[in-house]
């Protein structure tokens, strides 16, 4: 037990081991460790808005101008946007292999039909996020708008310059104030997660299990391997950097996400993990992370291409070459309109559904596993925002070095 004293890691993987076990043994007592998640849950959540507003402020003013934050915000939106495109395809790719919707012997309970879900189309997307009350977005926790408050907050600081040096100070300290928080709660991360996993374990006996390990495997598979071809060759081609290093870096997110199911919630450990383990600077990770937690969702995009495939596969419905790409199309823009909290990627599935017009009541067979499916969604999320924080900051770095030689 000694080598788990002070590996984060190892303790977190010893408290998913101890939760399955938990699970499996004592599946009617499970509600009892339930707290200890919620708190947990809770814990990294109060962080993230005071974290994202104090670290971006500093973020924006160091980084000097509004050009380069339009760099930034453009090759992150043009790296979401190719990525989560890949996702789908791979997701309807193992989908297409793995067959988990052919001969399924499973009834629709009708009366379960989820509610089609409403996710924020693009462009009310962009336009909420600029706030009506900067104040209520902080109260809200409206991240995006957050964002765009800290942006103008750290332009305006800058521009001020001697004269905007006491706000720059005071979030600079605040800022770290809240990093320190972050590495305080990360040490009760064994127990929340042991809290988190073992009553989904309970409650998802083999009975529900069973009928249904061909989608969950497909989506494990997909995922992992969504994960290590696209994001091992990103960050080698773009940071030169090794993808054992960054897996390595970033581990501990992904822990928390797979978890805890929300790549928000997850923010403040993505953004230690990104600056302390992956040397990305606070400029970009306080940028890109808290904008790909809101509308990067790789994870999300490859279920996506799974479920569409696994309930055509189950009403026998053969979809055509141009129903597949609407499929793609729809679940890459869907994924910007969504939230990184828990279920996110079942609301937008029925969207996708919609849009190549397969029966809504097919969501309610995946319904009874979605928070296991949503486990590999948010890892893959969260993952997949780290990848894009790597390669854009190393990108930022080239081109100031092209203009430093320049000048
Ligand atoms: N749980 C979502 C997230 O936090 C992912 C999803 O539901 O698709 O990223």
């Amino acid at each position: 037990m000694k080598f788990l004293k002070g590996n984060l890691i190892g303790q977190i993987f010893a408290a998913f081991v101890l939760a399955i076990a938990f699970g499996t043994l004592f599946s009617n007592h499970t509600h009892l460790v339930q707290p200890l998640g919620d708190l947990f849950l809770r814990l990294i959540k109060f962080i993230i808005i005071p974290l994202i507003l104090s670290t971006l402020i500093v973020g924006v003013a160091n980084s000097g101008n509004v050009k380069n934050l339009g760099k930034l915000g453009g090759k992150s939106i043009l790296y979401y946007l190719s990525t989560t495109f890949l996702a789908v395809s791979i997701g309807l790719f193992f989908a297409f292999v793995i067959k988990p919707g052919a001969n399924l012997d499973v009834s629709v309970d009708s009366g379960e039909t989820v509610k089609p879900g409403e996710t924020e189309g693009i462009v009310d997307t962009f336009l909420n996020i600029v706030p009506t009350n900067p104040f209520q977005s902080l109260v809200e926790g409206s991240v995006l708008q957050v964002i765009f408050f800290a942006l103008f907050i750290g332009i305006a600081v800058t521009s001020l310059g001697n004269k905007g040096k006491p706000v720059y100070d005071f979030f600079e300290s605040f800022a770290q104030v809240m990093y320190k928080i972050t590495a305080m709660v990360m040490k009760v991360a064994p127990i929340g997660v042991f809290g988190l996993i073992a009553p989904v374990v309970g409650d998802h006996g083999l009975s529900i299990l069973a009928p249904l390990l061909k989608i969950i495997l497909a989506m494990a598979i997909a995922s992992i391997l969504h994960a290590i071809i696209v994001y091992s060759i990103a960050v080698k081609a773009f940071a030169n950097m090794n993808p054992i290093k960054f897996f390595k870096g970033i581990s501990e997110a992904a822990l928390v996400g797979f978890s805890t199911c929300s790549s928000a919630g997850t923010l403040p450990v993505t953004m230690k993990n990104t600056q302390e383990n992956l040397g990305v600077s606070r400029t970009t990770s306080s940028f890109v992370l808290p904008l790909g937690a809101t509308i990067n969702m790789d994870g999300a995009a490859i279920y996506q291409g799974i479920a569409v495939m696994f309930v055509a596969q189950f009403y026998g419905v053969n979809l055509s070459f141009m129903e597949l790409l609407i499929v793609v199309i729809t679940a890459t823009l869907a994924s910007i309109g969504s939230a990184g909290v828990p279920g996110a990627g079942l609301v937008m599935l029925t969207m996708v559904l919609a849009s190549v017009n397969l029966p809504l009541e097919g969501i309610a067979l995946v319904a009874a596993i979605d928070r296991i499916l949503d486990m590999f969604r948010t890892a893959v999320n969260v993952v997949g925002d780290a990848s894009a924080c790597v390669v854009v900051d190393s990108k930022k770095e080239e081109d100031e070095k092209t203009v430093a030689t320049a000048s």
